[in-house]
């Protein structure tokens, strides 16, 4: 007590936090089965020490919440541990996924409904002295769990923020935790959750430093430049495409200052909807006030450290006649490519937003093949962002042919599914214009979203792209709470998945920025950026 008595509160805190995370000495726990779990290896959550309450774990509650409550089987998965505090649970078909969308294996337990202040300790065996790379197979609700790793009661690890997965029932294994350095021999690992819980912890596993190192994935160089360019657009708006600038500056909706607040809202870049194609003359040139203003929106996203990205938007023109508007889509991208080719790499060109229609899959190859080459005359080193026919539809990405040697591409999907929902009450969509009160946010909805998301993740792996998300959104006569929850789930997942996302859009409609009230539609904008 006198110990107590003299230091700061502060002091207090942390003595206390380390009292409860640190289990009693001298240790009174026995491993599971009476096997200690060996390092390196993995060290099951599940199999935490023998000893009750307060000696092998702490839990918030007496309750196991999984065996016996949740699943109440009679299969040794369901009874697992039943009548200890500690909650236990297992994969299941159909419901436990990895955040790519590939199926867990079923049937492994893992350790569940953590809290804040709950605790487990393993027996372990080290096998040999050395550094080792905590790795870890979890999920996690949210982003800002954390938890700690402590050996015979000293914290090795400091907080570890795990990484969110989204959902409790989206796994992934995060490579890199931690680096500890144990000693051969029995010791004690405890492991911490220190902030959020919400996670569900399958195994801890520890590997040889060395091992580690020589096994890591890498990113060839050549893919590296595209990649990064996704990380710097990271959170993006869609800005401009019905802007009146375009006819008269002077009665411009989006004023100078609209480029500072989109920066210190949070966004890295913005896509500016170019209507280009029906602005040029009969020798398919673009008139001096329409590069003054293009020049004007360059210059001044720069300046505020957004990227942009030049997109093409005249697809509704486009897709009813193609062959017309071919000459002018090699016209606009020769004049353009020449105009910014000593523009820093934060300038991106989008060849053609949304194809359809009379655009086919494979007639958009073509188109593509053929602005490709024109581009690359003067921007040999431009990332240059291309999506699939269909409206950018994910469906249509397995039609998509890009140049295998062109490593420099970034390729994008639009995603406004369900339509019922997001187009809900839109004057121009036909089906949908009717509808009202359509919500969104059931667990079915949800999981329908993560089918396509990571549709489109599993094409991106095996083609070694990286994914820009370029439009998503529901349309502002849908239900707000609804609204909100779908953007930030879509927003969510595609970060999770590492993908850069565009939302449709700034001003117009869909809006996330209110230019008459001349301030952030603050929902959408938090919804978007937490
Ligand atoms: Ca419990
Ligand atoms: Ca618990
Ligand atoms: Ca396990």
């Amino acid at each position: 007590m006198a110990i107590i008595e003299v230091v700061t509160q502060t002091t207090v805190t942390i003595w206390l936090a380390w009292a409860i995370a640190a289990p009693q000495t001298p240790y009174a726990g026995k491993p599971f089965n009476g096997q200690p779990q060996k390092i390196p290896g993995r060290v099951q959550a599940e199999f935490y020490d023998v000893g009750g309450e307060g000696v092998a774990y702490h839990d918030s509650d007496a309750v196991n919440s999984g065996s016996g409550m949740l699943n109440q089987g009679d299969s040794g998965l369901d009874r697992f541990r039943k009548g200890e505090a500690v909650d236990i649970s297992y994969t299941k078909p159909g419901i436990d996924k990895t955040i790519e969308g590939d199926d867990e294996k079923a049937g492994d337990l893992y350790l569940g409904w953590t809290a804040p202040g709950e605790w487990v300790t393993y027996t372990i065996e080290v096998e040999q002295t050395g550094v080792y790379f905590v790795k870890g197979h979890s999920s996690s609700r949210f982003d800002d769990a954390v938890i700690s790793l402590a050996f015979d009661g000293i914290d090795k690890t400091g907080p570890i923020a795990i990484p969110t997965t989204v959902h409790w029932h989206k796994w992934r294994i995060a490579d890199r935790l931690a680096e500890v350095t144990l000693e051969k021999g029995i010791h004690t690992m405890t492991l911490s959750f220190l902030r959020q819980g919400n996670m569900n912890v399958d195994y801890i596993e520890f590997i040889p430093k060395e091992q580690a190192v020589s096994t890591a994935p890498t990113i060839s160089p050549s893919d590296a430049k595209s990649f990064d360019q996704v990380k710097r657009i990271g959170r993006c708006v869609n800005v401009l495409g019905y802007d009146p600038i375009w006819n008269d500056p002077q009665k411009a909706r989006f004023q100078e200052k609209h480029f500072r607040l989109i920066h210190e809202a949070g966004f890295q870049a913005i896509r500016v909807n170019l209507h280009a194609l029906t602005r040029m003359n009969a020798e398919g040139r673009l008139n001096e006030a329409w590069w003054r203003t293009l020049d004007w929106i360059v210059k001044n996203a720069l300046a505020n450290q957004l990227a942009v990205i030049l997109d093409l938007h005249n697809y509704t023109d486009v897709a009813k006649n193609p062959e017309a508007f071919r000459p002018k889509i090699m016209a606009f991208w020769r004049q353009v490519g020449e105009h910014f080719k000593d523009a820093p790499d934060a300038v991106l060109f989008e060849v053609l937003n949304e194809p359809n229609g009379k655009l086919t899959a494979e007639l958009w190859n073509e188109y593509l093949a053929g602005v490709l080459k024109t581009i690359r005359v003067d921007n040999p080193s431009r990332t240059v962002i291309v999506g699939p026919a269909s409206w950018n539809g994910i469906g249509s990405l397995q039609y998509l042919k890009l140049p295998e040697d062109d490593r420099n591409l970034i390729v994008t999907v639009h995603y406004y599914t369900p339509m019922e929902f997001t187009h809900q009450g839109a004057p121009w969509s036909k089906s949908t214009v009717h509808l009202s009160g359509v919500t969104w946010g059931t667990d079915a909805e949800m999981r329908k979203s993560d089918e396509d998301l990571w549709k489109a993740n599993r094409w991106a792996r095996e083609n070694r792209r990286p994914i820009f998300l370029g439009e998503f959104g529901a349309y502002d006569k849908a239900p707000l709470e609804s609204r909100l929850r779908y953007i930030a789930y879509i927003a969510r997942t595609a970060e999770t998945l590492g993908w850069a996302w565009g939302y449709w859009q700034f001003d117009s409609d869909f809006i996330v920025y209110d230019i008459n009230k001349d301030q952030w539609v603050e929902p959408i904008r938090k919804a978007l950026i937490p």
